[in-house]
């Protein structure tokens, strides 16, 4: 992962968390984050929009990301923009995680999402942020 690194030696990435609808998203991002801080529950499209928690290790900071699932044939403008949200968030980060159900077999949407993800183009570093301001 790359991250930022300020003067003083703190460490600081963004971490999206992507994947299909129920695949599990939200529950790891909680048990990452040590906390309750993104709805999780049997049904798809629980989360809606994007959920921040952070995990703190010693100087090191990981800002994770959740995102709503990623699914193909989103027809309804809730749907749609649910998947465009997902989308921006990976934009946004330094690295993604792409979690899939170990339960199910390799669905079509995550390869999908894992043939998207191998078209996208990789963050360039911002120098302001890495210089701490
Ligand atoms: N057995 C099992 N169930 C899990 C695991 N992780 C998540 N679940 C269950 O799977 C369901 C969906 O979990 P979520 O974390 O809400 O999934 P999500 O990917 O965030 O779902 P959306 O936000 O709707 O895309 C819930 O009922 C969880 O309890 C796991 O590792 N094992
Ligand atoms: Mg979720």
């Amino acid at each position: 992962m790359s991250a930022d690194q300020n003067q003083e030696g703190t460490q600081c990435g963004f971490v999206a968390v992507l994947g299909a609808p129920n695949a599990g998203k939200s529950t790891l991002v909680n048990s990452l984050v040590g906390t309750k801080v993104s709805i999780v529950s049997p049904k798809v499209q629980t989360t809606r929009t994007i959920v921040r928690g952070i995990a703190l290790e010693g100087d090191s900071q990981i800002v994770f990301v959740d995102t709503p699932g990623i699914f193909e044939g989103a027809t309804r403008r809730l749907e749609r923009a649910m998947v465009s949200v997902a989308w921006s968030g990976a934009q946004d980060a330094d690295a993604v995680l792409l979690v899939v159900d170990g339960a199910r077999a390799i669905e079509d949407n995550t390869k999908a999402i894992l043939s998207s993800l191998t078209k996208r183009q990789k963050k360039k570093p911002d120098p302001s942020y890495a210089r701490g301001q």
